[in-house]
């Protein structure tokens, strides 16, 4: 066995990538991406990084300090990501180890995690266990209106994906509809059409809505109530047939156990950097296996990419590059499907320096 080398270092840059065009969802507008970069050193040269999306730039700064002060648990420790995982929930179980405490704790893992893939000189999905599935990637198009959405769609589907994810929730369901008509039209039948109501309604205005939604052959219904609205969830999921899809904003394990014993989704789709990084994604994923329900995942596509290729149930990858720039080498898909670079080590995460100084704030 070889010995973990000791972690010498944390640190993080802050930067903001321009989203073009900006996202828009029925819970508002992403207009650039905020992004706290990590960087773990090890004593031997090793680095492991990982990326922090904070949604708003309200945030950037705060985790950027929550992390920096975090850094006393890990810094002269060995590189053993899952017992670094337990010492920080432990450490932050009277705070509560949600929200941008969560947050930090999911990039910290992340960055180790992809430390000890390089210290293995492995990718990440190889450390993991190895997986050769063949993973599948979705696009994305925002809350843009029937013309735009469906131009979006054909756009994705020309590129060669098989799947495409709109957002609605518009003012009433006959604009959800036309929307969804219109994507329908414009890639055919053979093509998944995903919709994200992006917590926007109230269980039963899901209920009515959905019912209405359910001749319309779509893929999944994602995050049509609250996130953690499990029992308004399963209320719903009892009254329609499409498939409901949840689990971006899910905090660690614990909301899956909860989410599924409550029978809320039918799907799920964890976020790697909310569900508790790597550590936290394998003890979802694990329930989730358990409980038969197919994976998908949630931003992060060169890490999830990995991550998905290990799991038996994975559904799909979704692909949105907003963070390309600032990678030395982003995610490849063909043909809708994703390309490993087979010469890679770590997580896939490795900084473009050029563009990292130049959104940097
Ligand atoms: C989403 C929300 C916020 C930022 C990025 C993406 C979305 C999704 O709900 O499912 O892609
Ligand atoms: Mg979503």
């Amino acid at each position: 066995m070889t010995t973990q080398p000791v972690i010498t270092d944390v640190s993080i840059k802050t930067v903001v990538v321009p989203i073009n065009p900006p996202h828009q969802t029925a819970s508002g507008l992403i207009a650039a991406s905020p992004l706290v970069l990590i960087d773990i050193t090890c004593a031997n040269g090793l680095k492991g990084y990982s990326i922090v999306f904070t949604y708003t730039p309200a945030a950037l700064k705060p985790l950027g300090d929550l992390i920096n002060n975090l850094k006393p648990l890990i810094v002269d420790k060995p590189l053993d990501p899952s017992h670094l995982y337990d010492t920080l929930q432990e450490r932050c179980r009277l705070i509560g180890a949600q929200g941008l405490i969560g947050m930090a704790i999911g990039g910290l893992d992340m960055a180790l995690w992809d430390a000890l893939a390089r210290h293995q000189e492995l990718p990440l999905r190889d450390l993991l266990g190895g997986g050769s599935g063949k993973i599948a990637a979705y696009g994305g198009t925002g809350y843009d209106g029937e013309l735009n959405t469906a131009q979006q769609a054909e756009d994705w589907v020309a590129k060669g994906f098989k799947g495409v994810k709109a957002k609605i929730g518009y003012p009433t369901v006959e604009e959800d509809l036309k929307v969804v008509q219109a994507m329908r039209e414009a890639v055919g039948d053979d093509i998944a059409i995903m919709v994200d109501y992006n917590q926007s309604l109230t269980p039963n205005d899901a209920i009515e809505r959905i019912r209405q939604l359910d001749e319309e052959n779509l893929c999944w219904v994602e995050e049509p109530v609250l996130a953690h609205d499990f029992l308004g969830s399963a209320k719903v999921r009892q009254t329609v047939t499409t498939p409901l899809q949840s689990g971006e904003n899910w905090w660690g394990p614990l909301d899956m156990t909860h989410a599924i014993d409550a029978g809320a989704s039918d799907y799920v789709m964890p976020d790697v950097q909310k569900i508790g990084g790597i550590t936290g994604w394998r003890k979802a994923v694990a329930l989730a296996e358990a409980n038969e329900k197919r994976v998908s995942s949630h931003l992060w596509p060169e890490v999830s990419a990995q991550l998905l290729s290990v799991g038996s149930t994975s559904h799909w990858l979704e692909y949105i590059d907003w963070w390309a720039p600032i990678l030395k080498s982003p995610l490849v898909i063909n043909k809708g499907l994703v390309v490993f670079d087979e010469a890679m080590v770590g997580s896939g995460v490795e900084w473009n320096m050029k563009n990292v100084d130049k959104y940097q704030v």
